[in-house]
């Protein structure tokens, strides 16, 4: 794992770096460790908009956190208001390209006359702060002006991701019993209609509390409209006022809900709230992508997951940045689509994933090769651990051996970046995060808390809450006490292992429970299975991550039947289909596996470790096959693997 090769930044980099050298990182990371209150009430006194000033910076009961208790502020206000007294007023905010080709520049200015009008139009629906929106749209820049207006008015907004199928829509409305549905018509994904529009109306057959539903005209193609319940943006937006003043919201008015995979069936509706949440997104694009006002930077995640929302959205825009946003694929019409338009738009910060990177490489350096990325100053990594060879081939072929690479490891419920080198600062160790951001105390312990030390494997924890850490589940507050904060005591657990070398670097490992990574997108094994037995030819069915050369991980199936007479080859691809249908065809299993029993230990738990094994040496060959003998390496297995 570890590399021989250490990259420090150069002197040119670190002249210009908003924190320059090692000294000036250890003296933010020692004041913020030492003195947080002093460290965070400075910060947000300099870095955010206040109607109200707080009383206190936090405080912590725990595992519940709050942060700049009685202030008063707004998210919609911090990212365009106060941008329109300053140079920023006609800065280009966002700069979109759609898939076809088409573009749009939207201004400061321009952005919150949209936002404002927008706001008035859900207003105009009855909504208010408190209330719950979900918006399942695609990559156009009518999607962050929902996310505004929602936070305009204390809207409590929910997106999810354009790839999840109606069925999962369907859990998330109902669990949040949204109001209102924000939606298209469809959106472009590799020449073809991603059809929205009718996913929803799958959804909402059994979503009592949605009264309005909100359709934006993207491709123009036919779509059914229900009659008192749906409405075209356009025709709402019409004659709307561009008056809407931002609501004076508390610092802990949740902001949004956003559902990530956990350990069950059931996805996790992650609360972030207000002012916490902004102070460190809004830091962070300083701290880690050394953000200045003339660069152009470009996030290629999607807004249906928190890469999106931190850090396309609301850091970029809070922090006064041109945020690029593409609505398409990276290989449409062809694989160098992301070169293009680096090129064109001059892009000077890219911030992609491992998985888009390793994909690059198979394509071949002829793409890259063929266009100028000479804008480029700085390079980003999230989502999943990048192996030292993407990395070097990142820094090399994309970068030119001129461009730090920041590795940010982070999560949906971290909310923003927590280790990521700062680019003119911190040596760079490829595949290694590196150091802790301001403010976080992490440690690698055993599962008693204790303390591994230096190049042992443990768990990766986090001592002390920081300003944009998760306040809770929606209305689960018990599974997020157990969850984060019981499973070792008093310190939030992170589901991720890791080592820490003796420079202090931290080394993720991966996950330690029952999460799976495909193309950075977090998964989780329980939830493919309740897919799974939902099928009725299903069951029993165990899912585990299968190492997988691109995506990191791949979805693999172990299943057993129900009596009858199946063809399994059909059977086998019914089942995948299945699970796209269920969840989102990013997450449909590359292998399906029957089999006469699953391997269990004797309180009936699933051996996934067992399993993973299996489709990792690949001792049991084949895409779909009879697994018989496995009760055999089952019993083999149970005397040592008991829970
Ligand atoms: C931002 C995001 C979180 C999980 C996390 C890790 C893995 C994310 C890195 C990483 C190694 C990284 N949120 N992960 N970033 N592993 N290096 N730089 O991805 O909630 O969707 O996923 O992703 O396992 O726990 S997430």
């Amino acid at each position: 794992m570890a590399s021989a090769n250490v990259y420090p930044p150069s002197s040119e980099f670190a002249s210009r770096a908003y924190v320059q050298g090692m000294d000036e990182y250890r003296a933010l990371y020692r004041t913020a460790a030492e003195r947080p209150e002093e460290f965070w009430g400075e910060l947000a006194e300099k870095e955010l908009f206040w109607f109200e000033k707080w009383s206190h910076v936090f405080e912590w009961h725990p595992p519940f956190a709050k942060w700049f208790v009685g202030g008063k502020t707004n998210v919609s206000y911090n990212c365009l208001d106060r941008h329109l007294a300053t140079h920023r007023k006609n800065k280009v905010a966002i700069l979109w390209e759609g898939e076809p080709g088409d573009q749009r520049q939207i201004s400061y200015q321009e952005l919150h006359r949209l936002v404002c009008r927008f706001a008035n139009v859900l207003k105009g629906r009855g909504l208010k702060a408190g209330d719950r929106a979900v918006i399942y749209m695609g990559m156009v820049p009518e999607l962050p002006v929902a996310l505004l207006a929602c936070a305009r008015l204390g809207v409590t907004h929910s997106v999810v991701f354009g790839g999840f199928s109606a069925e999962a829509l369907k859990a998330r409305i109902q669990d949040l019993e949204a109001q209102v549905v924000i939606t298209g018509d469809g959106s472009w994904r590799r020449g073809k209609e991603v059809r929205l529009k009718d996913a929803v109306d799958e959804a909402l057959i059994e979503c009592p509390s949605v009264k309005d539903v909100i359709v934006l005209q993207r491709t123009g193609s036919a779509i059914a409209m229900k009659e008192g319940r749906d409405h075209w943006w356009h025709d709402l937006d019409q004659g709307a006022s561009e008056v809407c003043p931002a609501e004076e919201l508390d610092s802990e008015h949740p902001l949004y809900v956003l559902y990530t995979s956990g350990t069950t069936g059931k996805p996790k509706g992650i609360v972030h709230t207000t002012a916490g949440y902004l102070l460190q997104v809004t830091a962070t694009m300083k701290w880690v992508f050394d953000l200045r006002d003339e660069d152009t930077y470009w996030c290629t995640a999607d807004i249906g997951w928190v890469t999106g929302h931190s850090y396309i959205v609301y850091g970029p825009l809070s922090a006064g940045a041109t945020t690029m946003m593409y609505e398409g694929a990276p290989d449409f019409p062809q694989p160098d689509r992301f070169w293009r338009l680096i090129e064109k738009y001059r892009v000077n910060i890219f911030y992609t994933s491992p998985t888009a990177i390793r994909s690059f490489i198979r394509q071949g350096d002829q793409w890259p090769n063929a266009h100028d990325l000479s804008s480029l100053r700085l390079l980003g990594s999230v989502g999943e651990p990048i192996n030292p060879a993407a990395w070097e081939w990142y820094y090399k072929v994309i970068g030119k051996e001129r461009c730090p690479i920041v590795d940010t490891w982070w999560q949906t419920e971290t909310g923003a970046i927590m280790i990521s080198a700062m680019p003119g600062a911190v040596p760079l160790k490829p595949g290694s995060g590196s150091l802790p951001q301001p403010g976080i105390l992490c440690d690698v312990v055993d599962l008693m808390g204790k303390p591994v030390g230096d190049n042992a494997e443990g768990f990766l924890v986090i001592k002390r809450p920081w300003p944009s850490i998760a306040r809770t589940l929606w209305r689960d507050p018990d599974r997020y006490r157990q969850q984060y904060w019981e499973r070792i005591e008093g310190v939030y657990m992170t589901g991720d292992a890791a080592r820490r070398d003796e420079d202090g670097y931290y080394w993720i490992l991966g996950r330690v429970d029952d999460v799976m990574n495909v193309s950075g997108h977090r998964l989780s094994t329980m939830e493919i299975e309740s897919a799974l037995v939902r099928h009725p030819a299903v069951a029993e069915a165990a899912v585990v991550g299968k190492p997988h050369e691109i995506t990191g991980q791949a979805v693999a199936c172990f299943v057993t039947l129900k009596k009858g007479n199946w063809n399994h080859h059909e059977l086998g691809e019914e089942l995948r289909k299945w699970v796209a249908h269920e969840i989102g065809s990013f997450a449909k299993p590359e292998q399906i596996r029957f089999t006469d029993s699953l391997p269990k230990t004797r309180s009936g738990k699933i051996m996934r470790r067992l399993l993973r094994e299996i489709v990792t040496s690949n001792t049991v060959a084949g895409d779909v096959t009879t697994l018989e003998d496995l009760s055999v390496v089952t019993r083999l297995s149970a005397q040592h693997d008991e829970d």
